[in-house]
């Protein structure tokens, strides 16, 4: 059964600059009844923070992290590196290299420690949640209806024409 007040979901980003595209995902998780928490945890500039949050994740209850960074995108395979927890990483456009950077450090992880990656930007924010609600669905059946009935609102709103 979902608690409204335990957030199942810590979705934790390198700068609030991040917050722009972070916020995708946040919006998902909303819509689709997913209780989550939005921090800012920095690689390079908070590590402490990162390693704490990292570390006692599970144990206060989150399930999954979501996590973006941009540009040396260390965040969410650090948090890889200290958690057993399904890590989705979301890499954050960035302006000199539009977030071919922060794909690659993300995606390339070395084997044994696996952060799931997902698509530069927005779109990657957004289906790191429907991700998160794939994966929660199989625990959590109302998760699981949140999820196919946006999928069946989505083809709906896919009109036939062009015009
Ligand atoms: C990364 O550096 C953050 O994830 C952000 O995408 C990027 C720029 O951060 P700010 O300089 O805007 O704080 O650590």
């Amino acid at each position: 059964m979902l608690d409204s007040e335990r957030p199942l979901v810590g979705v934790v980003m390198g700068s609030r600059s991040d917050w722009a595209t972070m916020s995708q995902a946040g919006e998902v998780l909303t819509e689709l009844g997913i209780p989550y928490e939005a921090k800012v945890v920095s690689a390079h500039r908070t590590p402490e923070r990162l390693f704490e949050y990292g570390r006692e994740a599970e144990g206060r209850g989150l399930e999954l992290i979501i996590a973006g960074a941009g540009g040396a995108a260390h965040l969410p395979g650090m948090l890889a590196a200290v958690s057993v927890l399904p890590i989705l990483g979301v890499p954050v456009e960035s302006k000199v290299l539009r977030g071919v950077d922060s794909l690659l450090s993300i995606v390339q992880m070395p084997r044994g420690i696996p952060v799931g990656t997902l698509a530069i930007g927005a779109a990657g924010a957004a289906n790191a949640a429907l991700l998160a609600a794939a994966i929660l669905g199989r625990k959590y059946p109302e998760i699981r209806q949140s999820l196919v009935q946006f999928r069946e609102a989505q083809t709906e709103a896919v009109g036939e024409s062009p015009l």
